[in-house]
């Protein structure tokens, strides 16, 4: 009997020993829970706050799946030259010489304070430096133009990205290409493809885009007069700071494009995005009176618009032109001073007969 009792104890105490272990690891639990609820509840307020923040808008967005982009009439988006669509990119060139393409919005763009993610792919068989051009973001007032600058005008109204990935001047080795710079055009800038844009780009960047086994993005902020220029292209999912220009005017309803050209040498130069977010900016009054309507783009630090162009002064040329019209100018007011001093002469010589 006594045996049984002992038995039974030794059951119950095992039993209760077995159930607090079964609450402490249930206690353990719904602690991991709590604090796991807790940790995602503030990710996803976060993840609001940046939602409401940046919004995306649709209008002005190229993104997946791409129906009907380029040919329907519903579509926001025209295709012009070698770019086609596949239902992974937009491939605005393919790996082939001299091939231009380009993709262009519809819709005149209209926010005033706006951030661009550009989801870009860069490759092909060449070897490095044996490859080109580049791809060019936009946001200009002509669209579906053909042209030198990477399959667009030149003598651009308005704002380009570049993505250079072939080193056109070979005198100077001051950077590493591919090179990302940013250049505003009013209309009578001239992009130098021959010095791959040096002479009036604002600034710039090294950014390692082309056969990449990361995805390469580029990001366009312009909010109160700044532009901001950055890229996540290391695989670290964080933008780099690449250039940032402040005192940069730029109108509203121009239209947003990226374009690409191959020349002797070529890539495929692949778009898989370009998200459009307005920014949710507040302004002071005095900020709001500030913020003038300007119909051509503009800084206002007029001297960055006249980068390296002093410098270079006149051509042969233009110099020989210049001399020999001066002499010519100077030889006929020679001789018609030479013709009025004999005839006063001769005249004072009259009256004294
Ligand atoms: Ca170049």
């Amino acid at each position: 009997m006594a045996a049984n009792v002992s038995k039974l104890n030794m059951a119950r105490l095992r039993r209760s020993s077995v159930f607090s272990v079964f609450q402490l690891d249930l206690l353990r639990e719904l602690l991991c829970v709590l604090v796991a609820f807790c940790v995602l509840t503030q990710q996803s307020l976060a993840d609001q706050q940046e939602f409401f923040e940046d919004f995306l808008k649709r209008e002005y967005s190229l993104v997946k799946p791409y129906r009907g982009l380029g040919f329907s009439s519903s579509s926001q988006w025209d295709l012009m030259g070698t770019a086609m669509v596949t239902p992974d990119h937009v491939r605005l060139t393919p790996d082939q010489q001299s091939r231009q393409g380009a993709v262009w919005s519809r819709i005149p763009f209209v926010l005033r304070d706006w951030e661009l993610r550009v989801h870009f792919k860069i490759h092909g068989i060449g070897k490095k430096n044996l490859n080109g051009d580049g791809i060019a973001i936009w946001l200009t007032r002509d669209r579906m133009q053909n042209g030198p600058v990477f399959g667009n005008m030149n003598q651009f109204v308005g704002l380009g990205i570049f993505v250079d990935t072939y080193p056109n001047t070979d005198k100077t080795h001051d950077r590493t290409f591919p090179y990302v710079s940013v250049m505003l055009g009013n209309g009578t800038l001239m992009y130098d493809h021959d010095r791959d844009g040096r002479t009036t780009e604002l600034g710039g960047c090294t950014a390692m885009t082309r056969n990449s086994i990361y995805d390469t993005f580029l990001l366009v902020r312009y909010s109160k007069n700044k532009l901001t220029l950055m890229v996540d292209v290391d695989g670290k999912q964080e933008w780099r700071d690449c250039a940032e220009v402040s005192g940069l005017r730029l109108p509203t309803g121009y239209y947003l494009g990226a374009s690409s050209a191959t020349g002797d040498l070529s890539d495929n130069h692949d778009i898989i995005s370009m998200k459009v977010y307005q920014l949710t900016v507040e302004r002071t009054p005095e900020e709001e009176e500030e913020e003038e309507v300007i119909t051509v783009p503009r800084l206002d630090d007029m001297y960055q618009f006249q980068v390296d162009v002093e410098e270079e002064g006149m051509s042969g040329l233009q110099l020989f032109f210049t001399l020999l019209f001066s002499v010519l100018g100077l030889s006929v007011l020679a001789v018609v001073g030479l013709v009025l001093y004999g005839r006063w002469k001769e005249n004072k010589r009259k009256r004294f007969y």
